[in-house]
């Protein structure tokens, strides 16, 4: 198994500022004080700090490891829309619940490639396509989303796609077609998974991503916040990350959008401060991983992205939508990008050459 959680550290005191793959031991003995995996203890001590001092050292950690003015964005398609079997609460597309979004096909090779095109024309640097499916069938079906992808990386793009469960053979072949990303959140943490999900298991999702690992496709991994999930299940979800060999090389952090008809129609508002420490702690205990700011910035304000900005977020989807739901758009995000000097990577591309 390569998601074993570490339960017990190992000699050596756990530092916010200086845990990571990057970190070396600043001399001295480098037994006495090499930096340790963090444990469920000490993450939950990171939700206890005061904010401020908690987004300092998350920016430190960002700055030692990132370029601070650069943010990687992914343009999402539904590319199956609703009628999911699963029954994850949060889920607008879920056909448990009653809810504005109509249920689709499969979109055609072709109409996702005209949209990959117009993402890469606005800025995108990569495609991430999203079915409601519980998992992968082999088939057709599978055989078009792979076509898509090998199109994707033809445009340029990176690719990355959220299908659901996969089996080895399966990321095997999204391997081979080009694919960079696999998107499989963990969504909460494992003592509250049961409130918000029935049809599948904390460990099935464990399970994919060790798939998509083997397969060598880089793994994206975050969450929800804002479920109504208590700081315990927060600490938990963001341990079990940064606990996965390796750890995520992309990790969503989404604000729960509350759907009419959805079980957390709703939800109130998770306060601005809870997104930047869920962010912050996220950046702190994956320091080499992209962070994105994800579903919800719709119900945010510039000042809390600049804030989410400045604890370590790097990353954000662009465009008009999500998968069902709105996203700022490009006008929106190109003013407030500009406001803070920061540059879209995909830009910083196009306007270098
Ligand atoms: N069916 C696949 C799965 O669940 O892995 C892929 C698509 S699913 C819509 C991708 C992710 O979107 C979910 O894991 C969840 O984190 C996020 N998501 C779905 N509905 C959301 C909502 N209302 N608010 C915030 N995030 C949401
Ligand atoms: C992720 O973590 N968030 C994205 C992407 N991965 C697939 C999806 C957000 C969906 C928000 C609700 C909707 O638009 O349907
Ligand atoms: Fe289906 Fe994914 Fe929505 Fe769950 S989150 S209902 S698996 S589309």
């Amino acid at each position: 198994m390569t998601h074993a959680h570490p339960t017990a550290a190992h000699a050596g005191t756990y530092s916010a500022t200086t845990a990571g793959p990057k970190a070396a031991p600043a001399g001295g003995s480098t037994a006495a004080r090499a930096p340790r995996s963090p444990t469920l203890e000490d993450v939950r001590a990171l939700f206890n700090e005061p904010l401020l001092e908690l987004v300092n050292r998350a920016a430190t950690v960002h700055r030692a490891h990132h370029d601070p003015r650069a943010i990687q964005c992914s343009q999402l398609l539904s590319i199956k829309t609703g009628g999911c079997p699963e029954d994850c609460k949060y889920c607008p597309q879920s056909a448990h619940f009653s809810t504005p979004v109509e249920r689709k096909k499969l979109m055609d090779v072709d109409s996702v490639l005209v949209a990959a095109r117009a993402a890469a024309d606005g800025g995108a640097d990569r495609f991430c396509m999203g079915a409601a499916w519980r998992e992968v069938k082999d088939g057709a079906e599978f055989d078009a989303v792979l076509a898509m992808v090998r199109g994707v990386k033809d445009l340029g793009l990176e690719a990355c796609v959220t299908l659901g469960m996969l089996e080895q053979h399966q990321a095997a072949r999204l391997a081979e077609a080009g694919l960079d990303y696999y998107n499989h959140n963990l969504d909460t943490g494992k003592s509250h998974y049961g409130e918000i999900v029935t049809t599948r298991t904390h460990d099935d999702r464990l399970r994919t991503l060790d798939a998509v690992r083997a397969a060598g496709v880089h793994v994206c991994s975050g969450g929800i916040l804002g479920l109504g999930e208590p700081i315990e299940a927060r600490a938990e979800l963001l341990w079990e990350l940064a606990s996965l060999h390796p750890q995520p090389q992309s990790v969503p952090i989404n604000a729960l959008v509350a759907v009419e008809g959805t079980p957390l129609e709703g939800r109130p508002a998770l306060d601005w401060s809870e997104l930047v420490r869920g962010v912050a702690v996220a950046r702190i205990l994956m320091p080499n991983a992209v962070v994105r700011l994800s579903a919800g910035r719709t119900q945010l304000d510039e000042a809390t992205q600049a804030m989410c900005f400045l604890a370590g977020a790097n990353s954000i989807f662009v465009g008009e939508e999500l998968l069902t739901t709105p996203n700022p758009g490009p006008s929106h995000d190109a003013a407030l990008l500009a406001k803070l000097g920061l540059q879209a990577i995909g830009r910083r591309v196009a306007d270098n050459g």
